[in-house]
């Protein structure tokens, strides 16, 4: 690690009053170009140990940059990971509130729940399946603190990978039997079209997203816990909302999620 425990701490913090006061900041890197891998993701842990702290449940973790739309929008290319707050969950109709937000964006993704622990080396698309509870349609709310939404990965993985807001289908679906690689789903803004894409768009089934999830969990001595939500990345590219706006979307054979930004 490049950077002292003072420092990590500090960054923490003010990542953290960013994402609570709704601020935009510059991203980190500019005032700690040698950070290395191990000081974000510690940043990160200290955001999570901070709301821990004050009873903000983890409800799950998130893969991100799972796809070449978030690949090529994003400018980064590397699968990052972060968690999910519980108080940070919403369910398909929800109100999501603008005010409390820098500048929002959505992105349709597919949830996965596991009936046990995974953790790699050497876990694969057949362990997540044999692996699954069920799947769920979900929409991600992103919204990074970070001025203009551009960073590099080292900065974003400290900001929990932009994690803001997610909202849940009310269906959930046996993954036995669901062809996820061939899953359409569109999603629309105002009623317009905004985005399309199919499972495979997230590293060519959204499975071996949860398997590279539990093989980076296991390089750092984790693992998937049984019974929280993993979201698989952004199957479509992000598409920035405001108050106002409806945003729906329909998932071949896993219903529909929607939401108004207010
Ligand atoms: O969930 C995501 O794909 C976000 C990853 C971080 C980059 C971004 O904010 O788009
Ligand atoms: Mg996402």
């Amino acid at each position: 690690m490049k950077l002292t425990p003072h420092t990590i701490a500090a960054l923490a913090a003010h990542l953290e009053q960013a994402e609570l006061n709704a601020t935009a900041v510059p991203k980190i890197t500019d005032n700690h170009p040698d950070m290395d891998w191990d000081d974000a993701y510690a940043i990160q842990d200290l955001i999570r140990a901070a709301k821990a702290a004050r009873g903000v449940p983890v409800a799950g973790l998130k893969m991100g940059l799972t796809s070449a739309a978030k690949i090529q929008q994003m400018g980064v290319k590397e699968p990052i990971y972060g968690f999910l707050n519980g108080d940070h969950e919403f369910r398909s109709g929800a109100d999501i509130a603008t005010d409390q937000l820098i500048h929002p964006k959505v992105e349709a993704e597919i949830g996965f729940v596991l009936n046990r622990p995974l953790s790699g080396p050497g876990c694969h698309i057949g362990d997540v399946l044999a692996a699954t509870a069920y799947v769920v349609a979900a929409v991600e709310v992103i919204d990074s603190r970070y001025e203009h939404f551009k960073f590099d990965l080292k900065s974003v993985i400290a900001d929990n990978t932009s994690a803001a807001r997610y909202v849940l289908g009310t269906s959930y679906h046996d993954a036995v039997g669901l062809d996820l690689r061939n899953l359409g789903i569109v999603l629309r803004k105002n009623g317009e079209v905004a985005a399309t894409a199919s499972g495979a768009a997230v590293l060519g089934h959204p499975a071996a997203s949860v398997a590279m999830l539990a093989n980076m969990l296991g390089a750092r001595g984790r693992e998937i816990p049984a019974g929280v939500l993993i979201m698989t990345g952004g199957a479509t590219e992000a598409i920035r909302v405001e108050a106002g706006d409806r945003v729906a979307v329909d998932y071949q054979w896993l219903g529909s999620v929607s939401m108004q930004f207010t």
